[in-house]
């Protein structure tokens, strides 16, 4: 070459990291020779002192930078680098006049470079990092290896790792809360707004726990529930991801499905880690479970050899490559309509319903407190409770309904709203298939009796939507079997918490009455009345036996007054279902402790029976 390339341009500081400041940017001369990039400074007609240079094979990579993310600022390209001194990777972010300036720069740049015998980096960033975090691929690292593959003016990487396909991330130019809809939502309200699973939203208000104001990309806005978009580049925007999920739904999810490839992404038990779970054909349909392992410069892999820095990254490339596992990833689960998770109410505003809007359908139960039947509110299948009159105190009731609306848990069933203008008061609720848990307990007994991890993923479901009224402050007051609720895939929720304060009738409210769940009552609601979350832990310890006797009634044959006795003043305990784990009736047993405050809570209860879950392979768990 011999001939130099001279051009003023302006030079962002170095290590500026952070602040946005027009200080941080200089007006230089730049001049490119064969083995060097020196910049000096000066004016437009006149070239100045040298400010500093770059030996040419020290250059990582040269590449353009994203317009706008820098600053605001267009028709930047960078300079990644080894420093002079240390050789730690330095960025030099040089702001062209135009376009042009720029490609023709990048391009000589890289030319001389490789001329010089330079190392490029596999991978850059087309962002910038930015307040914590990359633009293009939100890492959270400064030193998070790149996103996108370094060009080379040869064509081809250099000291290339395995085959990577780049994942598609596309960077964000402003600070603005951009979601991602997760789920379908129709709006039944003039106020609300229409989401479309996968299309982008920008959040404007999020003040509000359930129910945010967001505008669409046609420039619509509206309230949304919130639980129906994740942000923009959070593992929870991924339709594979299903975070809470425990082995055991994952398995049913996947069975359900029998398709090769079909995968999730799950967290584990343990803390901070997570599990692919994967559907193969092979032995008449498998699932596997692999562990996301970290390795220590804090990349994920499966096979040691294939590590990414991020969870996304490392399922794009096994979408491409099985690399070790049973087969190649295909796609999750659908989430079908069904699927989607309810929303706190019908929509932003509405709390009364419009009894005109709400058909009738079959009878799916009655009790002293009313009838339930199956129904339908504008299209939507939802459970209808009529109440009986004077079977509950009203005036409270549609106080404390406001609140439950609000209460929004994938193990709780949802209440969407009431009737209160007209008598009987009604209940519209989320519509659970199967019914009772008791009923569908004792319906399946024989199937489910060896099936430890079947039981102790509904265990752990309970527990779920418990631990979420406990972390509210609010108490269920009758936990027990028949009142939690099956759906699809298993699902279990809980239903009727905090109805039982509203209850008239004596004989249910007085801990001697003949209806009294005395059999789910620890000593001090016994004793006292003394409801809190730790009597509901009690009862939860009773559930639990429940599910693993397939639903026998506690204490068998004695009386109300004969089980206050054994239970307060002899201070006996159900005993162990004879298919249960040793260590899983420890947990019961936990929960039967005399004190209340020596009971584990919900959140505890949760950690001890993801730990046993995560334990598939151990021998009390069946895998037929
Ligand atoms: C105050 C209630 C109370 C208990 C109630 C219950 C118990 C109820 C806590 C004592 C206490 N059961 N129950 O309404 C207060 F108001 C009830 C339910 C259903 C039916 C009848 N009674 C029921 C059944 C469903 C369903 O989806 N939902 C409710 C939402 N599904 C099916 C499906 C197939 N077969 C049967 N039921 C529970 O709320």
């Amino acid at each position: 070459m011999g001939e130099k390339k001279r051009d003023f341009m302006m030079k962002r500081a170095m290590n500026k990291g952070t602040f946005i400041n027009a200080s941080n940017y200089k007006s230089r001369w730049f001049v490119l020779d064969d083995s060097l990039l020196t910049y000096y400074d000066g004016t437009l007609d006149k070239q100045g002192k040298q400010k500093g240079c770059i030996e040419l094979r020290k250059v990582k990579a040269v590449e353009t930078v994203e317009d706008c993310v820098l600053d605001k600022k267009t028709n930047v390209f960078q300079v990644v680098h080894g420093a002079q001194k240390n050789n730690d990777i330095l960025t030099l972010y040089i702001v062209a006049q135009s376009d042009n300036q720029r490609q023709d720069w990048v391009q000589q740049l890289r030319k001389a470079a490789e001329k010089s015998d330079a190392q490029f980096m596999p991978k850059y960033h087309k962002g910038v990092w930015i307040n914590g975090n990359y633009t293009c691929c939100n890492q959270i690292s400064k030193n998070a290896i790149g996103c996108e593959i370094t060009t080379t003016e040869r064509g081809r990487v250099q000291s290339s790792p395995p085959l990577v396909i780049p994942a598609p991330v596309i960077p964000e130019p402003s600070q603005k809360k951009i979601y991602v809809a997760v789920y379908n939502f129709t709006p039944t309200e003039e106020e609300d707004l229409e989401l479309i699973q996968g299309e982008e939203y920008e959040i404007l208000d999020d003040s509000r726990e359930h129910w945010w104001r967001a505008k669409s990309k046609t420039g619509k806005s509206g309230y949304i529930p919130s639980n129906y978009v994740k942000k923009k580049f959070d593992l929870e925007m991924f339709d594979w991801y299903y975070k809470s999920f425990t082995r055991e739904r994952s398995e049913a999810v996947l069975r359900e499905e029998q398709r090769e490839g079909c995968f999730l992404v799950r967290e584990s038990s343990a803390p901070g880690m997570f599990t692919l779970s994967l559907f193969t054909s092979e032995n008449d349909g498998q699932v596997r479970h692999y562990h996301i392992k970290k390795n220590d410069k804090g990349f994920y892999y499966i096979a040691e050899k294939y590590a990414f820095p991020s969870i996304s990254e490392l399922v794009h490339y096994h979408k491409h490559n099985s690399a070790g596992l049973a087969t190649r990833l295909k796609s999750p689960p659908t989430r079908n309509g069904t699927a989607a998770p309810a929303t706190a109410g019908f929509s932003s505003s509405k709390f009364e319903i419009d009894p005109s809007e709400i058909t009738i359908g079959e009878q799916l139960g009655a009790g002293c407190f009313g009838t339930v039947h199956e129904g339908k509110w504008r299209g939507k299948r939802v459970a209808v409770k009529m109440m009986k009159e004077s079977a509950m105190s009203d005036d409270g009731f549609i106080e404390e309904a406001k609140t439950m609306t609000q209460l929004n848990h994938n193990n709780l069933v949802q209440l969407y709203g009431i009737v209160t203008k007209k008598r009987p008061l009604i209940i519209v609720t989320e519509l659970m298939q199967y019914g009772s848990l008791l009923s569908y307990l004792r319906r399946h007994k024989a199937r489910l009796a060896n099936k430890t991890a079947t039981l102790l993923d509904m265990c752990s479901q309970v527990c779920n939507g418990m631990a979420y009224l406990e972390k509210r402050k609010f108490i269920h007051r009758d936990l027990a079997a028949r009142n939690c609720l099956v759906g699809q895939s298993t699902v279990v929720k809980v239903a009727d918490f905090g109805l039982a304060r509203y209850v008239i009738d004596d004989e249910y409210t007085s801990s001697t009455g003949t209806k009294f769940p005395v059999k789910w009552a620890p000593p001090e609601v016994l004793s006292f009345t003394r409801f809190s979350s730790k009597s509901d832990v009690w009862a939860y310890g009773i559930l639990m036996w429940e599910i693993f006797t397939g639903g026998v009634m506690p204490y068998d044959k004695m009386k109300n007054v004969e089980v206050v006795d054994y239970v307060c003043h002899s201070r006996q305990r159900l005993e162990k279902p004879s298919n249960c784990p040793e260590k899983i009736y420890k947990v019961m047993l936990q929960c039967w402790l005399h004190e209340p405050d020596k009971r584990p809570s919900f959140s505890d209860l949760l950690q001890l029976l993801g730990g046993l879950l995560e334990q598939g392979n151990y021998p009390f768990i069946s895998t037929t």
